[in-house]
């Protein structure tokens, strides 16, 4: 076995499905073992930013870890944006980086992709990765290897494994499985108890579930303590699409005056919050109406929990839920919170579509064709999916970088099998909207929803007298046959309507509607956000 084969076969025992990534020279041997050893799918895209929003998705989706393949520099340097989302925001992404041999960095002579030092690109990444490794001691790979994966599964954020050209052949034992850290049963027993009895003291416990009960595969597990213990469910802004088919009393998405009043009080009137795995960001929470004392919440994240002002250390989120459900029997009594009803029934004639026109299409595209996953875009389109029916949701909704959506996408489909719906702007379309072209050599056909308001919209409601705002009105719908696609533009909701039937209909082919949208038209949650935050002048995700 080589270098490269025993990371393969280690990355498929940690859960990786499938590889995505764009070569170069210093990558070229360790690409060439991943296409010859068939073990892992090899996607290859067109710019590393896709790369990247690829494989996090890809991880997202899964609950499983993501993998990213670049070459040294050019390449890994283009992924840093990306990486950092996935840092932020808590996906498990294996960047794999080629580099320069042993003997090249003897030769005195500075290195094609070097940016200052060799060790430039590896100090880069330390600040966006939780663990990384040099794979230059074929002795040491196999437990580098090992330590990092395990690193990256346990904190679920990206780790970094960079691999030599001259190593990527190179003899190596198999990766010893992956260990898990003992957890102290003690602290885990005591733990347990002690949310319970607050829970049941609270006279309105809420539970709010965000990004890593995904991350660590809870979902199933929390929905049912949440039936046990009869809690009504919301979910952050960014764990929007958590529990989505599951039968706990899921009362929508917190996101304070920005989001439904019911949700915001129930949230806010709340003297029991249990948050589990959420995100402290201004995005989550910043928005609200009333400050949350998080004090006297119970907050369970990053492999500890806080209860007012005491912490239990090293509590994986797994054994927490574990310990939780071994306490708890079935409620006698439901929760009596209802899920909300998302807008239906699309009026197919000749006015101009607005955004909220696009969230009641989807619903009734839904409700007939059963549930897509979405990977949403920043701008209006991911406030617009605040109105759409739970399902799958990726979007960076805290860290908010632009081009996520196109590429999310494609990793989407690559990971489950199913066809996504993509909801970007044009802004972000402009971005990373050509991966599209990589959809028809591998059978991807995602149903695209570009928002086309020919403007940064989302920063013109923060700044309106700014000209600079205003895009051209890009001929999308038509680059889409040249890509391998379908496009049409559509202007009124009946062609809309029509649109949509159709790109449902047609399989094997990429599907964008480029929806044309007045300027000045907000979906109601971002005309709600964009207001909250003038007045409260937080940090805005833009
Ligand atoms: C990588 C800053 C946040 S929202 C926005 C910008 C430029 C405008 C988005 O325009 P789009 O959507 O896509 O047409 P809409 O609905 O507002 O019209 N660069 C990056 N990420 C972010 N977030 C920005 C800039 C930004
Ligand atoms: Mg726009």
């Amino acid at each position: 076995m080589n270098l490269t084969e025993s990371l393969l076969q280690a990355l498929e025992a940690a859960g990786a499905r499938q590889i995505f990534g764009i070569p170069g020279d210093f990558a070229l041997p360790y690409f060439r073992v991943i296409e010859q050893s068939g073990r892992l799918p090899l996607y290859t895209l067109s710019h590393e930013p896709g790369v990247g929003f690829a494989a996090d998705a890809a991880a997202r989706i899964d609950g499983a870890i993501g993998v990213a393949a670049v070459t040294y520099g050019a390449g890994a340097l283009n992924m840093v944006n990306a990486v950092a989302a996935a840092y932020a925001e808590k996906s498990p992404v294996v960047v794999l980086s080629g580099g320069p041999g042993k003997h090249e960095s003897r030769s005195g002579f500075l290195l094609h992709h070097q940016a200052k030092t060799l060790d430039s690109q590896m100090r880069i990444f330390e600040e966006i990765t939780c663990d990384r490794a040099r794979l230059d001691d074929a002795d040491r790979a196999p437990a580098d290897i090992a330590r990092v994966l395990g690193n990256c599964l346990r904190h679920s954020r990206p780790v970094y494994l960079e691999i030599p050209r001259d190593m990527a052949d190179a003899p190596c034992a198999p990766v010893p499985p992956l260990t898990q850290a003992a957890v102290d049963a003690e602290a885990l027993a005591a733990c347990a108890d002690e949310i319970l009895q607050r829970l049941g003291a609270a006279a309105r416990p809420v539970l709010v579930v965000d990004v890593e009960v995904r991350r660590f595969g809870l979902e199933a597990k929390v929905a049912e303590l949440a039936l046990r213990l009869s809690l009504p469910v919301v979910t952050c802004f960014m764990g929007r699409g958590l529990l989505a088919d599951s039968d706990a009393s899921l009362a929508g998405t917190y996101m304070g005056v920005a989001g439904l009043p019911e949700v915001t009080r129930l949230v806010e009137d709340s003297d029991g919050l249990f948050l589990l795995g959420a995100i402290l960001s201004d995005t989550n929470f910043a928005v609200s109406e009333k400050r949350i004392d998080l004090r006297k919440a119970i907050l369970a994240a990053d492999g500890e929990v806080r209860l007012g002002h005491h912490v239990y250390p090293d509590l994986p989120l797994a054994s927490l839920v574990d310990a939780l459900l071994e306490r708890t029997a079935l409620a006698t009594h439901p929760s009596r919170v209802a899920r909300p009803l998302y807008p239906r029934g699309l009026i197919a004639d000749e006015s101009a579509i607005s955004p909220a026109d696009i969230a009641i299409a989807v619903n009734d595209l839904m409700a007939t064709h059963g549930k897509f996953p979405i990977a949403s875009d920043v701008g209006d389109c991911l406030f617009t999916a605040m109105d759409i029916e739970h399902t799958a949701l990726v979007a960076p909704g805290y860290y908010a970088t632009m081009g996520f959506g196109v590429p999310a996408g494609l990793g989407l489909q690559a990971a489950t099998g199913q066809r996504p719906i993509v909801l970007v702007g044009d802004g972000a379309f402009q971005m990373t909207g050509w991966e599209l072209g990589n959809c028809r050599r591998y059978g991807w056909d995602p149903i695209v929803l570009l928002f086309n308001n020919a403007s940064w919209e989302m920063l013109r409601a923060l700044q309106p007298e700014s000209q600079f705002n205003d895009l051209d009105t890009w001929g999308f719908a038509q680059t889409a046959a040249g890509l391998g696609g379908d496009g049409v533009r559509v202007r009124t909701r009946r062609e809309l309507s029509e649109a949509l039937a159709k790109a449902v209909a047609t399989r094997g082919r990429f599907q964008l509607i480029e929806i044309m949208i007045p300027r000045g038209v907000l979906s109601t949650t971002l005309t709600r956000f964009v207001n909250a935050v003038k007045r409260l002048t937080v940090a805005v995700p833009a």
